[in-house]
Order: structure tokens, then C-alpha cells, then sequence
């Protein structure tokens, strides 16, 4: 969506601009002061854009809009004087913000020096680095990224060494997409796409140290991304395993999860199935227990903990095995070995369940049964886990002609085939209990497999019901003296004991923990990614690692990207890198083709950042010592599992093979809230175009949706109604911002129109940081508003040229009271509420600031300096001018920030009302407790009362203490002294 529409008049008030007469006039216009004064300093490249600027504005070019113009013309200084006017504007945000962005970049101000000073404290503020795609910033971006440049301009005005980086996760799926369909190379599109952002962020003014950054695709950085995989190899954590993939055979590739939709691929439609292909894998099941329990230290989203530790999904039970029988009913060597958590049911057990993939299943599967068994296994091959278990809704399977005995019971029970069990969890098999589970009793209830009865809630009530009760309770109908086991009358859980135990002791299984998580699939079979540093020898196949002395182990270039069309990856085409020798045997080799996945960079850039630049080590041991680890990461939930989780999972690696010095690597995380895209207002019509009211129909689908503008809409009570017809409510709705809606907001356009400080404030003023907030223009308007307020309380009106004076409008004065109050309330307010990461609050503060100082004389200039200081984390482009303005040679990023003085926090002043003779004539200053005489004292001192009071005889007095001074003369005395 292009915002630049006519919608937006900050100033409706200022008459509209007559485009002809702009053009016109404009024509005859002199230099603005500012740009002479660029060229008197020399500083050709400032005065160039200005000059730019400055004629685009002339000429009514292109590229600036009339609502543009118009939204700069502000309160004007001299009506008279206006002839003739051309702009006047809220203030100069557009010379003001490309004008400190270039002070900050000439003198690098954000540069984190690389020798620290450890005797400072640290903060580090890290932002989870994007990934550089074709459409550049969204408005989603700044979101997270002001915030994190409060708190890094904050901490460091507070005095902490800050590490405030900025970098790119810069391998990825789309520019290789790009490159397939294209013939660019993904780096040529991942560097143009880098360039855009970088150029986007730095308009935004985001005190990045810009000598840091780092990009996960250059071999510098992936040396270490390599090196790190080597050490999880030599430690076992890294292994080869035939693994299901999705396979497209009319494309001939491999395909990511993201690219595949309902079974078929995102391009082309084309069918998926699942083949098992040899693979990396990474053991952060070896992790998991590590991974639950430092949870609890982590100051993070509860939301985000809980789905981490669903995710690793620890779950306590048993194995237990079952034996197959042949076709005579007599007991084989052949065992299923099944995991259940629920070993208190196992009389119950009425028929067992392999997995279609179980790789036991074709020498147990009957002749009778082989043909019906092989198809199922097709049709289930061609199904998602997620298709198989959460979505399916009907249970399916086939009986594999074969039984197995029940240990316990010592009953034969059918083996079935159904894939709502997974290969990939516990053994692949289950023993199960339709009576208590209700997958198995949907399916037992389908396939008319008995349904036995073993657990009665504690109340002892009858349970056979039409569901499952999975709950659990008094064991029953559970005895076989021939195998020693009576369990009848136990509880669930003694009865679970008893079970393993005996298990345990006739070699019928043993107790096991089983994890949810699975191992980390770590091949793709994709161009644009990190090499796998493996070679295999030709003649034995033999894996060996690459040399760490060899990394990085560069990615070839290659003209042609698409798929081979074997499953091989893209690699394989660049022979002439494939093939080499292993250097230890000087036998012929090839090279891994399979690359790592996207997450692998993003797994540990954060202790780059701390030493981007050295050659030797993944990170300087003291560097990481004092930077380690990340005070607070900022990003999105979308990354609340894989990315947090993969990151955590390396970083405990890296702690046990000494590189780390902390087991977690981010202290604490915040998941900003999204911006969705602003109201749309839709109407709805019937056929022959009658409009139908959103509350007369439930089924408004059924009518003909029209969005509207907000122009046509007001609010009548909770709801929007049409402006020409109130009885017509329509329906209000925001949506996720996408390029299909056509609600995208692009920050570039914001910035433009506004300046990078009313997107900043914006952003951070939408509403709490972590909640999802609606874009609404308006409330850019506004924030822009309290910034154009600013500057005027502070430099005063445009003159009437446009232009605005030099200097500020402050005074020496000493500060009044009122003002060291109104000031040092503020300080507490913002600082509180920055330290509390609540933003929108810490700018209402500033508002009513600047809403108290409109109504003073005088503005000290030790007041505004305060404000000034408080205002540059958020706005640091006009804080930065204002501050040099105010009289200070350096950058305001270092200095102070102010501190609260308790002492005009205290309400200890009130203002009391003082009345003469029942009227109250005026307000008097007084201490909280203040006595009658005092209040009367100060009354007599007044100017204003004084005149009342003055030498007049005084009746009574009648004082409230906090509330009222009042003061009845005496008229009759007053007469009689008048005669004498
Ligand atoms: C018998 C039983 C009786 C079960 C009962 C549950 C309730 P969690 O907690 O998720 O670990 N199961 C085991 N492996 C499976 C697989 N590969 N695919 C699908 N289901 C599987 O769940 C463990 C339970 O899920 C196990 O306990 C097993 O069913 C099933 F009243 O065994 B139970």
C-alpha cells in the first residue's frame, strides 16, 4: 500500500496547497539559508541532497507528494508576512535525520571499541538478524529494532559498554528459488538484498555498530559455522541416517516442509512422498534433559518455555516386549518391542500396532496379507506426520495376518498396520488399549477388535461407556497367576510400578524415558548453503572429516541450480569440486553435497558479533567472557522453538568443549507483537446491490463483500457503521499485512512522509511492545505532531520562508519549582518504563512534558537539556540537533542520562484556594501541613490577595487544613474606622 494519500493532513487546518500555484511560485525561489550554509561548510555531498531536495520541492517533481507538502506546513509565523509562502514545515526532519545519520556514520559513533574496558558494565542487545529478502524492510522490522535501540542508546547513556550489532542470516530458499528461475547467481540477489536493507535501516537511525556486521554467507563467517560441525562429529553428536525426506519425483527433488503443501509441492502442485535418503543428523536428544532443565533459570516468555518443553516432550514409561506368533499359535524368536506410559493397562491390551514404516513388518506380515500390508505402506508413505496424527480424523489400517501374545495376559492379540503411529517415536510399536486410549478405541470400535476394561476411575463406577477413560484409577480384570501377576485393586500408579518391575525381572522390558524432540535433520539438498566439511573415499565410502587447517570449505560456484532430478543435490554438478583426495591416505575421494540448513548460521552468530573479526578462533575466550551472554534478544515468536531451541542446543556444545562460558546463551528473550495490517472496513451488498446490515445475516458469505474507505465509516456505539446510511453496520477487521491483501505498509514511504523519528515513536506509541497492534495512519499524524510540538516549544516557529532559525529559544533562568517537578517526573516516568521495556507509557510521559511546558514563560535551559536527553533514545535524530542546538559540540549518544531526584518527586507543596468574604480571589503556595497562621502569612504576602486583606479588620477566619483559607472582614469595624 502506498501511503501516500490524501488522507494524510497532519495540520487540516492549513489551507490546501494549489499544485499549479506551488509550481508556479516555487520557480522564483532562492537557495534556502540552510543549503548556502552546506556549501560554507564545505560539505558538498549535504549541500547536493539538499539541493536536490530542494529543486525536486521547486519543481513539484516526482517523488514528493502533495500530501507530503502539505503535511509540512505548519503553524506559520506571521500571517502577514506569508507572501510569498511556499513551505512551512512541522519541522526539518528531512535535512535533520540524513544529517546526523551521516555524523554518526563519519565518526562511528556506535563502534563498540574491540579492546574493552572490563571495569565498565556490559549490555548486550541483540536483535534476531533478518533474513535479506527481495522485499526489503517491513514495518514489522522497526518494530523490535527501535526497541532495541532505546535500550542500547539508554544503557549506553547510563554508562555500560553496549554490544548493539546488526547482521544477515543470509542463506536461504528464496534466492535460490530466484536463481533457479532466473539464472542470477543467489549471492548476486543476497547481496543486492543486503545493500537495500542495510540502506533502510541506516534511514531509520539505529545505532548499530556497523564495523560488526556479519553475513552467515561469507566463507569467513561459515569457517566457523563448518568448525563447529566438525566438533559435533568428533564427538559423536553428529551422525548418517537413512531418513524419511519428501520426495518429488515429477520435480526430481528433495523438498523443505515450507514447500509442500497438502501433500503436493508449492510449485507445480505436483505429489510428495516420504523416502528415506541418507542424511546428516545432529543428536540434540543427547541434550534434552539439559535443555528442559536450564529452562527454569531463563528470564523469558512463560509461553515461549512451555512450548520449548513441549516441544522436547519428556514422557516416562516403559518398554515392553511381545512376542510373535506363528501361524499355529506358537511362540517365534521374533519380539515387538512397544512404549507405553501407561504399563498399569497392559491387560487391557487387546491388539498391537506397528508403524507402516516398522522395518520388522515384511517378516512378520502373512502371504495373505503381504499385497493389502505393501499398499497401505504406499498410500501411508505419501502422508505428513502431522496428516497422520493431529488431521486425520478417521482412523485407518490393515491387519497384518500375524498375532503376538500378550505378556500378562497370556492371550493372542491381532498385529495391525495404521499409521496413527509413528516410525519416529518410542519403538515405532504400541500395545494398545482401546478401553483407555481413545485413538486405539476409535480404531478398535471401527475394526470390531475387543475392547477390554482395566481401569475404574477411584469411585469405582461402571466405565464401559462409548469412550475411551483414559484417565487413571483402580486397576481391574488384571490377574494371570501362570505368570505370577495379580494387579487387581492397585492404583494406576502401583499397578504401573508393579508392572515394570516384574518386566524388569522376567526379561520382559525395563523402564524408559522417551523424548518427543527427535534428532536435528541437518542435510539439504540445496546449492545455497554452508558445505558439509565430509569427504567420502571412493573406495570404501568411508566418511572423513575435512581438515579444520582446510576450512573454510568453500561453496562452488555453479551456472546451472536446478535439481538433478536423482534426489542428488545441486552440488553433484560441480564435479570438478566433488572430486579430490583425502589428504591422509591420498586416496580419491568425493565431497559431501548435502548442505546445512538455514538455521545452522543463526545457531551462534551472537558470539561472532563479540569478535567478528578474528582469524584464529571462533571467539576471543576474554571477549566472550565479559559480553556473554546476550542481556536481551528481541525478535519474533514465529522463532520460539526451532531457532531458540537449535541455538541453546549448540551453545551447550560449545560450553562443554570449553569455547562458552555460560550454558545458555540468551538471558533474557521478548517476543515483540505483530503489526497487522490497518482496519479494513468491508459492506456487504445482495445481488441487486442492496446493501445488507453485517448484524441482519450469519451468513453474510453469502453476499457480495466491498471494502470501503474510513471516510464512508463511523462509529455508532461498539460498531462502524456506513456514514450515508447508519443502519448499515459493517464488519471491521484487520489482517496480517501480505502483498496479496494489499495492505503491506512500507517503512521507506513512512519515512519519507514523516521522517525516521515519527516512525520510531510511532511504532513504539501503536501500544504495549509485546502485544499484535493494527497499523492506523492517523496515529503516525499524531506522534508526528508531538515531535513538530517539540520543536517549536524548543527553536520556535518557520519563519516565514519556511526556514527555521537558528539556536533555540532557551533561557539562563534558574528553573521554577513547577518545572524541576514537571521535569523530574518525567525522568522517573521514562526511565521506568524504558527499563520496563513499556515504550508507548515512556512517550505519554514526554507528551504531557511538553503539554506542561507550552503553558511556561520561560524554558531554563537546564530543563529542556533534561528533556532533550530523555527524548533521544526514542527520537535521536532531533535530540541530536536540538542538542548541538542547545550548545554542545558532541553527540548527545553519550552523555548522562538524567537521574530522578527525589526531592522534587515529594507532593510536598499544595495550592490552596483562598477566599476573601465567602469569594475565592486566589490560589496560594503552601506546604502539605501548613498551619491557619502560616496559610494566613502568606495570604497577606500575596500580591494579588494582598490587596484584599491589606490593613482590613478581620472577623473570623476560617481555615481547612489542604482544602480552604477563608477570610470573613469585619464590614462594621471597617464602616466605623471609614467615619472616624
Ligand atoms: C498403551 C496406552 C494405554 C497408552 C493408555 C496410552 C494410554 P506420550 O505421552 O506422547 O509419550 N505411542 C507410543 N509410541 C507411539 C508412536 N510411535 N506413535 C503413536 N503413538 C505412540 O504417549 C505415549 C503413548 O502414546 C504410549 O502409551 C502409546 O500408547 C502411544 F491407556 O500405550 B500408550
Amino acid at each position: 500500500m502506498n501511503i501516500t494519500h490524501t488522507k494524510l493532513q497532519p495540520f487540516p487546518l492549513s489551507p490546501p496547497l494549489n499544485h499549479r500555484a506551488l509550481l508556479f511560485s516555487s520557480k522564483s525561489l532562492s537557495l534556502p539559508r540552510k543549503l548556502k550554509h552546506a556549501h560554507v561548510k564545505n560539505s558538498p555531498s549535504f549541500a547536493s541532497t539538499l539541493y536536490r531536495k530542494h529543486t525536486l520541492l521547486s519543481y513539484g517533481c516526482s517523488g514528493i507528494s502533495i500530501s507530503r507538502i502539505r503535511s509540512s506546513i505548519s503553524g506559520v509565523e506571521d500571517e502577514k508576512q506569508q507572501k510569498p509562502v511556499l513551505v512551512k514545515r512541522a519541522y526539518p526532519f528531512d535535512e535533520i535525520e540524513p544529517k546526523w545519520q551521516r555524523y554518526w556514520e563519519e565518526n562511528r559513533t556506535f563502534r563498540t571499541p574491540d579492546d574493552v574496558d572490563a571495569s565498565k558494565p556490559k549490555y548486550y542487545v541483540l536483535d534476531m538478524f533478518p533474513y535479506p529478502s527481495g522485499a526489503g524492510l517491513h514495518v514489522g522490522h522497526p518494530l523490535g529494532y527501535t526497541a532495541t535501540d532505546i535500550l542500547a542508546r539508554f544503557k549506553r547513556m547510563q554508562g555500560y559498554n553496549v554490544l548493539h550489532p546488526m547482521g544477515w542470516d543470509a542463506f536461504g530458499l528464496p534466492a535460490e528459488q530466484y536463481a533457479i528461475e532466473t539464472g542470477t547467481h543467489p549471492k548476486l540477489t543476497t547481496l543486492r538484498n543486503i545493500n537495500r536493507f542495510t540502506s533502510q535501516l541506516k534511514s531509520l537511525g539505529f545505532s548499530y555498530d556497523w564495523d560488526r556486521e556479519i553475513s552467515t554467507i561469507e566463507p569467513e563467517y561459515y569457517k566457523w559455522t563448518q568448525w563447529i560441525f566438525l566438533q559435533l562429529l568428533k564427538r559423536g553428536l553428529a551422525y548418517q541416517a537413512e531418513v524419511p525426506v519428501n520426495w518429488c519425483p515429477a520435480l526430481g527433488t528433495v523438498l523443505a516442509n515450507e514447500e509442500v503443501v497438502d501433500g503436493v509441492s508449492e510449485r507445480g502442485g505436483h505429489p510428495v512422498i516420504r523416502k528415506p535418503m541418507r542424511q546428516w543428523m545432529l543428536k540434540i536428544t543427547a541434550y534434552a534433559d539439559r535443555l528442559l532443565e536450564d529452562l527454569d533459570e531463563l528470564d523469558w516468555p512463560e509461553s515461549i518455555k512451555e512450548m520449548q518443553r513441549n516441544w522436547i516432550g519428556r514422557s516416562e514409561g516403559a518398554e515392553v516386549e511381545f512376542c510373535v506368533l506363528d501361524s499355529d499359535g506358537r511362540e517365534t524368536d521374533m519380539k515387538i518391542t512397544v512404549y507405553t506410559t501407561r504399563p498399569d493397562t497392559i491387560f487391557g491390551a487387546t491388539y498391537l500396532v506397528v508403524a507402516p514404516e516398522y522395518t520388522l513388518l515384511s517378516s512378520i506380515v502373512s502371504i495373505k496379507q503381504r499385497e493389502s500390508v505393501e499398499e497401505y505402506q504406499e498410500i501411508a508413505s505419501r502422508k505428513s506426520d502431522l496428516e497422520r496424527t493431529e488431521l486425520q480424523k478417521e482412523k485407518t489400517g490393515v491387519f497384518s495376518g500375524c498375532y503376538a501374545k500378550n505378556p500378562t495376559s497370556g492371550e493372542p492379540i491381532p498385529i495391525w498396520v495404521a499409521d496413527y503411529v509413528l516410525a519416529s517415536y518410542g519403538t515405532g510399536a504400541i500395545m494398545a488399549v482401546p478401553a483407555h486410549d481413545a485413538r486405539d478405541h476409535d480404531f478398535a470400535s471401527k475394526f470390531d477388535i475387543p475392547i477390554k476394561w482395566v481401569v475404574t476411575p477411584n469411585n469405582g463406577n461402571c466405565i464401559e461407556t462409548v469412550k475411551a477413560y483414559s484417565g487413571e484409577g483402580i486397576i481391574i480384570n488384571s490377574s494371570n497367576m501362570n505368570v505370577g501377576l495379580d494387579i487387581n485393586g492397585l492404583s494406576s500408579k502401583e499397578a504401573a510400578y508393579k508392572i515394570i518391575e516384574w518386566a524388569e525381572n522376567n526379561g520382559k522390558g525395563k523402564k524408559k524415558v522417551n523424548y518427543k524432540l527427535r534428532d536435528w535433520l541437518f542435510s539439504r539438498q540445496r546449492y545455497w548453503g554452508e558445505p558439509i566439511p565430509v569427504i567420502f573415499l571412493e573406495d570404501s565410502d568411508e566418511s572423513i572429516p575435512v581438515l579444520e587447517t582446510e576450512l573454510p570449505l568453500t561453496l562452488p560456484e555453479l551456472d546451472d541450480f536446478t535439481p538433478s532430478g536423482t534426489g542428488e543435490p545441486p552440488l553433484s554438478k560441480a564435479v570438478f569440486w566433488v572430486k579430490t583426495i583425502d589428504p591422509s591416505s591420498g586416496k580419491p575421494a568425493t565431497r559431501e553435497t548435502n548442505t546445512m540448513p538455514q538455521w545452522a548460521g543463526s545457531c551462534w552468530y551472537y558470539l561472532r558479533f563479540m569478535d567478528p573479526k578474528n582469524p584464529n578462533e571462533i571467539v576471543d575466550k576474554a571477549k566472550e567472557k565479559y559480553w556473554s551472554p546476550v542481556d536481551v534478544y528481541v525478535g519474533g515468536a514465529e522463532h520460539a522453538v526451532l531457532h531458540l531451541l537449535y541455538s541453546r542446543f549448540w551453545h551447550k556444545v560449545l560450553y562443554d568443549i570449553g569455547v562458552v562460558s555460560t550454558k545458555e546463551p540468551f538471558k533474557c528473550v521478548i517476543n515483540q507483537g505483530i503489526i497487522l495490517g490497518e482496519v479494513q472496513y468491508t459492506v456487504y451488498k445482495d445481488t441487486d446491490g442492496n446493501y445488507i446490515s453485517a448484524d441482519s445475516s450469519d451468513e453474510l458469505g453469502e453476499y457480495l463483500p466491498e471494502i470501503i474507505p474510513e471516510e464512508r465509516v463511523v462509529k455508532s456505539g461498539e460498531f462502524f457503521v456506513l456514514k450515508e446510511n447508519p443502519n448499515i453496520q459493517l464488519t471491521a477487521r484487520s489482517h496480517k499485512m501480505s502483498k496479496s491483501r494489499g495492505n503491506v505498509v512500507n517503512p521507506d514511504d513512512v519515512v519519507s512522509e514523516f521522517g525516521a523519528d515519527s516512525l520510531r515513536l510511532y511504532e513504539m506509541f501503536m501500544g504495549p511492545f509485546r502485544d499484535s497492534k493494527t497499523w492506523n495512519t492517523s496515529g503516525i499524524e499524531g506522534v508526528h505532531r508531538f515531535l513538530g510540538r517539540t520543536w517549536r516549544l524548543i527553536v520556535g516557529s518557520p519563519l516565514h520562508h519556511g526556514v527555521f532559525r537558528d539556536g533555540t529559544l532557551v533561557t539562563d533562568e534558574e528553573p521554577t519549582t513547577e518545572q524541576l517537578r514537571a521535569l523530574h517526573k518525567c525522568i522517573t516516568k521514562v526511565t521506568e518504563e524504558i527499563e520496563g521495556t513499556r515504550f508507548n507509557t515512556g512517550i505519554s510521559a514526554m507528551m504531557e512534558f511538553i503539554n506542561a511546558a507550552y503553558k511556561w514563560d520561560k524554558l531554563p535551559k537546564a530543563i529542556i537539556e533534561a528533556f532533550v536527553l530523555l527524548l533521544s533514545p526514542y527520537a535521536p535524530h532531533m535530540a541530536e540537533e536540538l542538542w548541538s542546538r542547545l550548545g554542545h559540540p558532541d553527540s548527545i549518544s553519550y552523555e548522562a542520562f538524567p537521574k530522578a531526584d527525589p526531592v522534587y518527586l515529594k507532593e510536598s507543596t499544595i495550592v490552596l484556594p483562598v477566599q476573601i468574604n465567602g469569594k475565592t480571589r486566589g490560589t496560594i503556595e503552601v506546604e502539605k501541613g501548613c498551619s491557619e497562621e502560616d496559610a494566613f502569612t502568606l495570604a497577606s504576602q500575596d500580591e494579588k490577595l494582598s490587596k484584599y486583606l491589606d490593613g482590613k479588620p478581620i472577623k473570623k477566619r476560617i481555615f481547612v487544613p489542604g482544602k480552604i483559607l477563608n477570610v470573613i472582614l469585619d464590614r462594621q469595624s471597617a464602616k466605623a474606622g471609614s467615619i472616624q
